[in-house]
């Protein structure tokens, strides 16, 4: 598990024509590498591919879609010297990625969409992001029902845990992930946010709450429309502040430079002590 002496802050680069955050701004290889590099020269410390939308209703591509889209990106940022991790649920489309040179496997169904991504990332012994998830986006929305959120969030995942590391992949590799906006209503979230020392005890936690449409609703203009996805960046600045503050690992943002600011300004008060 990489250790960078403060949280890490993970770039997104989605190469996808319908991520709610940069859907299409990425689908062209060539403007997804210049993206996943700027991010880099901004202060990201790994840039997280992916070429499948997971927002709130959105339906599944195919394996060879997925791979086509991610493999040129994850072979050009790999050479160029960066650190990536490949987001997806597919043991295909992971392989790919590995033998590209991805280096981290980002599962958003943390284990549960297939059982054989596990074994994959055990076999490579890469670190694992195991993320809380109650099902596919088409509709996971109608499984944000929880009596105490913080500790069923904490023991389905504490579950999928048990069961990626009974597949072989080593405790150490293992990052978990609570899943802000994955079967989660806005308050859920809000709730997850407040309570995040309470999943450190599972593992490093990365965090991913960059733009996700709490955001949206809470900076809501006085005409109650949602605040746009890219205008959200300041608040997602704000919950890095507080994530990093809580001890997580790392931090999966879109926009890199106020949140790598914000991780050193954290890491500086922790160090004053
Ligand atoms: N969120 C999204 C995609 N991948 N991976 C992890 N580990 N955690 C997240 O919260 C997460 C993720 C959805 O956001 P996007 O569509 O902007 O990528």
């Amino acid at each position: 598990m990489p250790d960078f002496g403060r949280a890490a802050v993970m770039g997104v680069v989605n190469v996808t024509p319908d991520s709610f955050s940069d859907g299409g701004r990425h689908l062209d290889p060539d403007r997804a590498i210049a993206r996943g590099l700027e991010l880099v020269a901004q202060g990201a410390d790994l840039i997280d591919v992916g070429g499948e939308s997971t927002r709130p209703g959105a339906e599944r591509i195919d394996a060879a879609t997925e791979i086509a889209r991610i493999a040129p990106v994850v072979a050009a940022l790999s050479a160029a010297g960066v650190v990536v991790s490949i987001d997806t649920m597919r043991p295909d489309t992971a392989e790919v990625a590995l033998a590209a040179g991805a280096r981290v496997i980002n599962d958003v169904s943390g284990g549960l969409a297939d059982p054989a991504l596990p074994k994959v990332a055990a076999a490579a012994e890469v670190p694992y992001v195991v993320m809380h998830w109650r099902g596919h986006s088409a509709d996971m929305q109608s499984r944000a029902v929880y009596a105490d959120v913080v500790a069923e969030v904490a023991e389905e995942l504490r579950r999928q845990v048990d069961a990626v590391i009974a597949a072989g992949v080593a405790p150490g590799q293992v990052i978990v992930d609570p899943g802000i906006g994955f079967a989660k209503t806005g308050a859920h979230n809000w709730t997850l946010l407040a309570h995040l020392s309470e999943f450190r005890s599972l593992g490093p936690v990365l965090i991913g709450a960059s733009r996700k449409s709490f955001l949206g609703t809470l900076l809501a203009g006085d005409d109650g429309a949602p605040r746009a996805a890219d205008a959200r960046d300041d608040a997602s600045a704000a919950i890095t502040a507080i994530a990093a503050a809580a001890g997580v690992w790392g931090v999966r943002v879109h926009e890199v430079k106020a949140n790598a600011d914000a991780v050193r300004v954290v890491a500086a008060i922790q160090a004053a002590r």
